[in-house]
């Protein structure tokens, strides 16, 4: 089911990363139609929708997904991500343990965010299908984000996990992409400069270009 090119341009977005005067809804069928390759829904912070609202909007952004066949991911909730048979879970290192939750996901595409050797001795990635390495970059769109690891994480840990898939996050742009398609990432985490972008499409349609 899942399959490392998913990671090229991995789009990650709740309705907190979206400029005012325009809708999630829109902003992800332009990326979309960019040709995000995943999607993951992270619904957090100030703003963010909680309870029946966030359930009937994973919903309907798990339905736009499908009508273009990129998988829907949820950050942290794994309950949600039950509840609406979502493609899959992303957690970090201080969220649910894989372990707890992995008998009810069984089949679907598990992420594990990791930003250092430290976290990856603590990591047990038997059942984890990608690790998420950053932030690479300083981000504006995680307000808990440790310090920028910068591109040769990739590398540092490329050489402990072998093949298993790898997408860089935080603080990535069409500026500096070059330096994370230098490394052997598969791909590309990105909120911001994908849904600030002015022409979200043509956006995705570049980010694109660096992972062929
Ligand atoms: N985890 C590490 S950095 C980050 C997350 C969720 C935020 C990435 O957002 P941006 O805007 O692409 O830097
Ligand atoms: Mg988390």
């Amino acid at each position: 089911m899942f399959k490392a090119d998913d990671l090229k341009v991995y789009f990650i977005c709740g309705t907190q990363d979206i400029p005012e005067g325009r809708t999630i809804k829109e902003v992800l069928t332009e990326a979309l139609e960019g040709g995000i390759t995943l999607f993951q829904f992270r619904e957090k912070g100030p703003g963010a929708k909680t309870g029946k609202e966030k359930v009937a909007l994973a919903e309907e952004l798990q339905e736009l997904c499908r009508a273009y066949d990129v998988p829907f991911i949820v950050n942290d909730d794994v309950e949600l991500a039950e509840a609406i048979n979502a493609d899959g879970v992303h957690v970090g290192q201080d969220d649910e343990a894989v372990d707890a939750f992995i008998k009810r996901f069984n089949g679907k595409i598990i992420g594990l965010s990791v930003g250092n050797l430290e976290e990856l001795e603590q990591s047990d990635l038997t059942h984890v299908d990608y690790i998420g390495v950053g932030p690479i970059f300083s981000t504006p769109s995680k307000n808990d984000a440790s310090a920028p690891v910068g591109p040769g994480m990739i590398e540092t840990l490329r050489s402990k996990v072998g093949a298993l898939p790898i997408v860089a996050i935080g603080g990535i742009s069409l500026d500096n992409v070059q330096e994370v398609a230098d490394t052997s990432a598969n791909g590309v985490s990105v909120i911001s400069a994908i849904a600030r972008s002015s022409n979200v499409t043509e956006t995705v349609q570049n980010f694109l270009q660096y992972f062929k």
